[in-house]
Order: structure tokens, then sequence, then C-alpha cells
């Protein structure tokens, strides 16, 4: 305490005060003395603290006031746009490999990040941030504390989470999760330039992360994914789940509501389909969820949306658009400014020629030095935004102590032509394995290399995995078994085509199936048992579609959305089924699942043929 009363002023000394954690003053009196921050800002939950951060981003020109009062902008530097899977770490004893993420020995590790960090906020201020993972004083809370030199990532954070002073006044002893990010140099443009020492590292054993010489949120924002990564790890030994899902409730009939949380690849309908118009939004990214005596229960573990700006539009995104255009505080982030107004590419709206953007002054036709045209707004920029300002969200469910009941997990991902547009699970076994295990999904023009190449992504979590595919795959099962009653497991896929290439969706088609689920949570709907699960009957769609769109649909477009597709399934199969086998140490479970999928097919194929009419299995 000495150290600190040094070295903060008495103003920002009293705040540390009261906090009696001694665990919390070693962790700040290490790395104030590591990083040599010139002065040291303790934010307390107060609306005043909140105000100074938001004001000295804009004076140390992280964000700029746009026109509309209480938006901003950010940029981050051209090749700090996403976030940075090449340099980021899970810290593991001798380096012990993990699938599909980097590893690298912890004390190489750690040795390296604190070279890198030293005196790394010489001449700045640095920011102590607290806050809960998940409502706070409840089962689900996860108390973490954030450093940041970045008054641009503290101002993202406070909009993002839970503040949670008080609950560190309140409990002394209580464990946290510690995040320490610094941007280091900054360029004249004030974003990041020391690239080349980029580095993102996790230390499980310390539940710490570290984010330097960047400012992108995804790799910035402590509570975010570096916090997700710690979080799975805990989850895991902790026999809970710790999930990349939505989280959102859709209304039944009577009033009744079902919550569900779903897991897609990125740029494959999350976003739109916690959103979808009339259903109830709860979170847009990432989910808790415990068993409590015997039910699987859900929390939002965040407050606000960091969400991908590009393709929104008037009428496809309803509450966003009227979020992005309403006098709420909000960062907009890499998006192109024309005259103290933001544009992002697709909006539906004109877009002006010239303006400021992720490359600095901007105009129409501009190319990179390696000749690659710019767009006006970079195809991950994004808004960030308090999830309060939505009209969509169920306040009451986002702030639920125990979490909201779950009645279904959906899983998804963009498959041209394998999946039908909406499957049931036989049971929670072959919902986890067949389904969130089997996600694949189609790589598209948005990112690099050849299109159309499926993508195998684990639950849609498979960037983010601190730990052995099979040991999480182990405790998703344990979890089910455990639970008195289990959601029900969906698999879903709005990108189907027939062998034209024609959509066999329409966007808005999300929403039948989302009704389909409530009313099968309830026993109100029936269903046909085919080789890869429960299908929809026509009957209780052709009502749905009645109901909710006034719209007729035809026996053709059923039978061909939901035709069973043999040789693409068990082309399928065989792909899963060998990244399991060369992965190694998976559970048992996995391959009698795939195993018997299989075998079904198989079956199904003697009888009926290649291509099966869902009419066969009536
Ligand atoms: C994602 O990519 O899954 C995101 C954005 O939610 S980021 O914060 O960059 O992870
Ligand atoms: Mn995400």
């Amino acid at each position: 305490m000495r150290y600190l009363r040094e070295k903060l002023s008495d103003e920002q000394f009293k705040k540390l005060e009261k906090l009696k954690n001694d665990e919390l003053m070693c962790f700040l009196e290490k790395y104030i003395a590591v990083c040599s921050p010139s002065s040291v800002f303790v934010v307390t939950d107060s609306e005043e603290d909140a105000l100074y951060v938001r004001n000295k981003a804009i004076i140390e020109r992280e964000e700029k006031l746009l026109t509309m009062p209480g938006h901003t902008v950010h940029f981050d530097n051209y090749y700090d746009q996403a976030r940075d899977k090449e340099h980021t770490y899970v810290l593991t004893e001798d380096g012990k490999k993990l699938p599909y993420i980097k590893t690298m020995d912890r004390e190489k590790g750690l040795r390296e990040i604190h070279e890198i960090l030293l005196d790394i906020m010489e001449g700045k201020e640095m920011y102590i941030l607290f806050f809960s993972l998940g409502p706070k004083d409840s089962p689900f809370m996860l108390p973490a504390v954030q450093i940041t030199d970045s008054p641009y990532v503290a101002h993202s954070e406070l909009m993002l989470y839970r503040r949670a002073y008080d609950e560190f006044v309140k409990n002394p002893d209580m464990e946290f999760l510690k995040f320490v990010h610094a941007e280091g140099k900054l360029d004249e443009r004030r974003t990041s330039k020391n690239l080349d020492k980029r580095r993102i590292m996790i230390d499980l054993e310390d539940n710490i992360a570290f984010a330097v010489n960047t400012q992108y949120a995804g790799n910035t924002i402590g509570l975010k994914k570096p916090a997700f990564r710690l979080t799975i790890n805990k989850a895991l030994k902790e026999g809970w789940l710790s999930e990349h899902m939505f989280l959102m409730g859709v209304n039944g009939p009577d009033g009744r509501v079902s919550y569900f949380t779903g897991a897609f690849p990125s740029m494959c309908g999350k976003t739109s389909t916690c959103m979808v118009v009339g259903e109830r939004l709860v979170g847009d990214d990432l989910s808790f969820i415990r068993d409590i005596d015997g039910e699987a229960r859900a929390v939002n573990v965040e407050y606000g949306i960091f969400g991908i700006i590009q393709g929104v539009n008037k009428k496809d995104d309803p509450y966003i658009w009227e979020v992005l255009h309403s006098p709420y505080e909000i960062i907009f982030s890499n998006v192109l400014v024309h005259e103290g107004k933001p544009y992002w590419n697709d909006m539906g709206e004109e877009i002006p020629c010239e303006g400021e953007n992720h490359r600095g002054k901007w105009w129409c036709g501009k190319k990179d030095e390696d000749g690659n045209e710019i767009p006006p707004s970079h195809k991950n920029a994004r808004f960030t935004a308090r999830l309060k300002y939505f009209p969509n969200l169920d306040a009451e469910a986002l702030d639920a102590k125990n979490g909201v009941k779950l009645a279904g997990i959906i899983y998804g991902g963009r498959d041209s032509d394998t999946w039908p547009p909406v499957c049931e699970a036989f049971n929670w076994e072959h919902g986890v394995v067949m389904k969130g295990a089997s996600i694949e999904s189609e790589t598209t023009a948005a990112t690099l290399g050849k299109e159309g190449v499926r993508k195998y992504n684990v639950m849609s979590i498979l960037d983010f995995l601190s730990v052995h595919i099979g040991d999480y795959l182990d405790n998703y099962l344990k979890f089910g078994k455990q639970l008195r009653s289990h959601p029900k497991i969906f698999a879903v896929n709005y990108f189907l085509r027939d062998k034209d290439g024609n959509w066999l969706n329409s966007k808005l088609d999300k929403k039948i199936w989302l009704k389909w689920m409530d009313l099968r949570v309830h026993g109100e709907a029936g269903t046909i048992e085919t080789p890869i699960g429960y299908l929809p009957k026509y009957e209780d769609l052709a009502r749905l579609f009645k109901e909710v769109f006034n719209k007729e649909y035809t026996k053709e477009d059923y039978e061909k959305q939901f035709t069973i597709r043999v040789p693409e399934l068990l082309s399928k199969i065989g792909r899963i089924r060998k990244i399991y086998w060369d992965m190694g140490d998976v559970p048992e479970e996995v391959f009698r699942e795939l195993d018997a999928e299989e075998k079904r097919l198989l079956d199904a194929r003697k009888k009926h043929g290649d291509y099966i009419s869902p009419y066969s299995f009536y």
C-alpha cells in the first residue's frame, strides 16, 4: 500500500484504499511498476468517473466527436482491424500443444510479454476498471479488473460490461480475472504503431490475459475475447459452459417466452437471429450456462454490443438502425466520416465520395500500397452500444440473477448443400456431437482465400478454445447428463441452395424456424423422424407462415428445403470423423454418434435412394 500511496494522487488512492483485497493490490502494484504510467486513474461505478474517461478519449484523440450528441468515432490502425490470431497465444506448461490454436511455453511467453510491457506507459495515464461478467451478486458473477492505457478501450468497457467497483468494496476476498492492456506508441492518427510487437497472451494458471501494441477491441477489451479464453477453461474445471452464443427470447402463444442460445460462426446470421423483429434480445455474443437446480440457465456475459456495422440497413435491421440514429452514447469504429456523420458499406443509402476512414483521408477509388482499393468503411467496422438502448431488449432477462431457463440451443453455419433449414436433434448427445461439434461453415468473399471452402468450427468456438477439444466436448456431454430437464438442441442453415445455386429460403424465414422451435419445446408441433433428427411437418410450417407472414408456403418449397441429401451428409460425416480421428483424445460418444448416423443414412439410402423427400418419412 505504501508504494501505491506514493504513486497515486490522494484522490485516486482513496478509491483504492476501500478495496481491501491483497491479491488486487499486489497485481496493481506489479503492473504500475512494470508499465511506469505517469498517472493512474481509478474508475469507480460513478457517472463522474465514466465521464472523465469519455472526455479523456476525446482529449487524447482516440475518439472524435460526431455531429449527433453522444456519438464518437474511433479508428484503429489500417493493419489492426481484427483479432490477431497469429499473435494470440495460450500459455501452457512446456508449450503443450492444443488443436487449432497457438500455444507458447508459459515461462517464455511471460518473459516476452513483460519485456514488451516494461515502461510501455511512460508519459501516459493508466486506467483501472472493475467489472462483473454476468449479473452482479449472482451465481454467474465473475469479477474482473482491467488495466489499460487507452481511454477508448476503457470507454468501450464502461459501455459493454456491468460496473462492479462496489462488489470489490463489499467482498474483499473475492477472486477475479485480470487483464492488462497497453496500446504502446501511437502514430499521428493516434493508432498503435508497433504492430510487429503486437501480442495477446492468455495465462490460464493465473487467470490473467495481456494485450499489447494493439487497439482493436477484439484484442484489447479484456472482458470480451481474452476473458472468454479464461472462462472456457474455468467452466471446464467447474462443470458449466462458457459459450460463444447469443441469448434471446422467442414469443410463443399466450404471452409465453422460450429462451434460446445460438452459436454461429461469424457472418452466418448470429446477430440477425437474435435481432429478429418481434422477438426478445438478451445478448449477441457470449453466454454463461449453469446447472441451477437441475435446469440449464443462461445469462448474457455482457451488457452491451460490439457489433458489425457493414450491411446494417433500415429495412433488414430496424432495431440497430434506430439505435445508431438516436442521440445515445455510441462509438463507431472504422467507418467513413463525412461532415460529422458516419457511413458504412451496404447501408442502403448513398455514401459520399470523400471523408476520413480507417486509412486516413479517403476518396472513391483510393488504393493502398498493395494496390487494393480501399472501401468506404472496413468490412469489420463496428458500433459499440449499451443493450439498454435497444427497443427489442428483454431487460428483465438481462438482469435476472439466476438467468433464464434455456428451452433450446441452436447451432448454425453457412452451408449451401447439406443441412436442411431446421432440424431438432434426437437428444443431448446427438445434438452435441452431430450438430454443435459438426459445425462447418463455408468461406465467403469477405475472407481471404478461396470461396466456398468448408471450415470446421466446433460450437463456433474454435478460435477461443483454450482447452483441448476432447475435454471441452466431454464437459459438454457430462453437463447435459446431470440435468433434470434438457434444453432441446436444434441446427439451422440459412444458406441452403438448389442445384442451380438459387437460395431455397428468404432472409425472413428464420423467424418461422424460431416459432417452430418454441412449439416443439411445448410439445405443440409434430415431427417426422429422419436419419439426421426430427424435421418439421409441412402442416405446422404452413400454418406458421400463414399466421406470422400471411404467406402461402407450398408443398414444393417444403419438399425442396427438407429433402435429405444423403451423399452430402455422408461426405460430411467422413470429414468430421477424420478431424476427430486425427485429433485424438475425444470422447467415444463422438464416434458412436457419427457411426450411428452414418448407418441410419445408409439404411435410408437403400430404401429411398440418394435424395429423400421428407414425405417418405411421413
Ligand atoms: C467475433 O469475431 O466473434 C466478435 C468480434 O464477436 S471480436 O470482438 O473481434 O471477437
Ligand atoms: Mn464473437
